[in-house]
């Protein structure tokens, strides 16, 4: 389904404007890969931030890796961009006086990690230092605009990045709707976040762009079987439950499928 999909054409289609560049904490050009598979890092612990563990890179796709903490199991996978702050070369920990951990869950009895942890260093390759990208500076004022459309990761499947529309601002934090999906999958998130790019990103760092889903997509021109509903209900709120009507053939994806531990960030 990969360039399937046309912005262009689409943003025409749906009278719709995408989110400025200067709303989000990207780099204008992304981030080049440098990374191996199975090459070690050191990696902050998505579920325990003050932690810094030994990671290995056990996938990627454009400017991002999937990365498996080691001496944890692979149902806790995450994805960071190559630019991420929160990864670093092997030894960062040593240098900065901090002490690399065992993951969170770590697998074995904890008075075996400083042997778990030289025997998984041992002969392995990590990567080198120009592998780690500046992270990008922080967007200054919020520009999200209900309406605008974007590109975003979705968590539950956090190797996919989608179309998506903000439904709505409240401070820092906006709301991700994604295209064609009945609000299973939105999410509130900090207007900064590094889930959230540019249209056009993923066709510039050569990373897949979903095509939007097949569930009655209520953008503009809705010939909605919810006559009611105008744009601006497509925005926060009870959206999961208010779209969802026994009555409809379109059978959205249901939570009881879906992984709960994989959220990013
Ligand atoms: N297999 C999953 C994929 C859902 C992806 C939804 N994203 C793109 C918003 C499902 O159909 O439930």
């Amino acid at each position: 389904s990969q360039g399937s999909f046309d912005w262009e054409e689409y943003l025409k289609e749906n009278d719709a404007i995408p989110a400025p560049q200067s709303c989000f904490k990207q780099s204008v050009e992304p981030p080049v890969n440098e990374f191996k598979l199975h090459q070690k890092i050191e990696a902050v612990d998505p579920r325990n931030l003050t932690s810094i563990c030994v990671a290995t890179v056990v996938g990627m796709i454009g400017p991002r890796i999937r990365l498996r903490l080691d001496g944890s199991d692979n149902t806790n996978d995450f994805w960071r961009l190559v630019d991420s702050s929160d990864l670093h070369p092997v030894g960062y920990c040593e240098k900065t006086g901090k002490l690399l951990q065992p993951p969170l869950g770590f697998c074995k009895n904890p008075t075996l990690w400083p042997s778990f942890l030289q025997k998984t260093l041992t002969g392995a390759e990590r990567s080198p230092e120009n592998c780690f990208k500046k992270e990008p500076s922080n967007p200054k004022t919020n520009e999200f605009k209900i309406g605008m459309k974007l590109e975003a990761v979705d968590r539950k499947n956090p190797q996919l990045i989608c179309p998506a529309t903000v439904g709505a601002v409240k401070g820092e934090e906006v709301h991700v709707t994604f295209d064609g999906w009945r609000g299973a999958f939105d999410y509130w998130t900090k207007r900064d976040s590094r889930d959230l790019f540019p249209v056009g990103w993923c066709a510039l760092s050569g990373h897949p762009l979903q095509p939007p889903g097949q569930k009655g997509t209520a953008q503009v021109k809705s010939k909605s079987r919810e006559p009611s509903v105008s744009q601006s209900a497509h925005s926060p709120g009870n959206q999961s439950n208010a779209s969802k009507s026994s009555s409809t053939s379109s059978s959205g994806p249901t939570s009881p499928n879906l992984p709960h531990d994989r959220s990013v960030s």
